[in-house]
């Protein structure tokens, strides 16, 4: 048999109490929708997501900022969960305590059935009242891009967490608590290079936690994590689970 994963990973994995799953962008590139370090593509091919992902850019053109996350919205709902992200739904029925903490924007791990997703960077198809700060769900469209809230006359904003802004304080003290706690800790298609949320595998790894990494390339935090896994996220997690916990 080929041995393709360390056996003292998959005991690791087996005899895991509480593991936790830090994704990024690259857990949903399988299912067509571009990372933040793929070049953005024809009508955004000249700007960076890093860029348009800013109060100030959205302050500057609201309009340029709405249509960016309009485009992105119509991509993802044209894309499908993933392997990869399936693989990460299953788990949570494969081991005692799952918590997955995400990054991305997108929703695909909920419709991939994943439930309790730690959301750090808030979601892209709510939108809130940039005045009120509160959701809106509904309004009506008299062709005001970006549209304005029904209560208060106010600009709609996608209710992310743009460059610059705090996060969510509940998810982010919920995802730091699970790196302290876990003692499997997987950081899955993301580059690291964005904080707070970059600083959880290194937070997981203080604490003791064995730290896995599912990355295409090599990152920042490679060479700080117990297994670098080098591939597709779809392509590995479904084999190292179906090895870890054969049926
Ligand atoms: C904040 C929502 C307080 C919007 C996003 C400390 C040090 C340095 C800088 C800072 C710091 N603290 C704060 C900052 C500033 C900033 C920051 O980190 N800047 C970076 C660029 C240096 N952070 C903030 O502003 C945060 N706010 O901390 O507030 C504060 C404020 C100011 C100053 C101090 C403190 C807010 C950050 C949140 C920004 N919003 N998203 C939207 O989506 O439009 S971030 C956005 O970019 C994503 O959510 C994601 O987090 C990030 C991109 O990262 P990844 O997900 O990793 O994606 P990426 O494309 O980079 O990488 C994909 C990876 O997948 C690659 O490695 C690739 O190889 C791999 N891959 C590809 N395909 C596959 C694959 N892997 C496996 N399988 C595959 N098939």
């Amino acid at each position: 048999m080929i041995r393709e994963f360390d056996s003292a990973l998959l005991v690791t994995l087996r005899n895991a109490r509480h593991v936790a799953v830090l994704t990024g962008a690259g857990v949903s590139a399988e299912s067509g929708i571009p990372t933040f370090r793929d070049a953005q593509t024809g009508l955004w091919s000249r700007f960076r997501p890093e860029e348009l992902a800013t109060s100030e850019a959205f302050d500057r053109d609201p309009k340029l900022v709405w249509e960016w996350y309009a485009w992105r919205r119509d991509v993802v709902a044209r894309a499908a969960p993933n392997p990869g992200h399936a693989a990460i739904a299953r788990l949570a029925r494969l081991v005692p305590r799952l918590t997955l903490v995400t990054q991305n924007v997108d929703g695909l791990h909920q419709r991939a059935g994943s439930s309790d997703v730690i959301e750090l960077h808030g979601n892209i198809h709510r939108s809130r009242c940039v005045r009120e700060n509160r959701l809106v769900d509904d309004w009506q469209d008299v062709g005001d891009v970006p549209p304005r809230c029904p209560r208060c006359g106010a600009y709609l904003r996608p209710d992310v967490v743009w460059f610059g802004e705090m996060l969510p304080a509940p998810a982010l003290e919920q995802a730091e608590r699970a790196a302290h706690d876990c003692d499997v800790f997987f950081c899955v298609g993301t580059s690291a290079a964005v904080y707070p949320a970059a600083q959880l595998p290194l937070t997981a790894r203080d604490a003791g936690a064995t730290v896995i990494e599912v990355n295409k390339d090599p990152t920042r935090i490679s060479g700080a994590v117990t297994y670098s896994l080098r591939g597709a996220s779809g392509d590995i997690l479904p084999r190292l689970f179906a090895a870890a916990w054969p049926t």
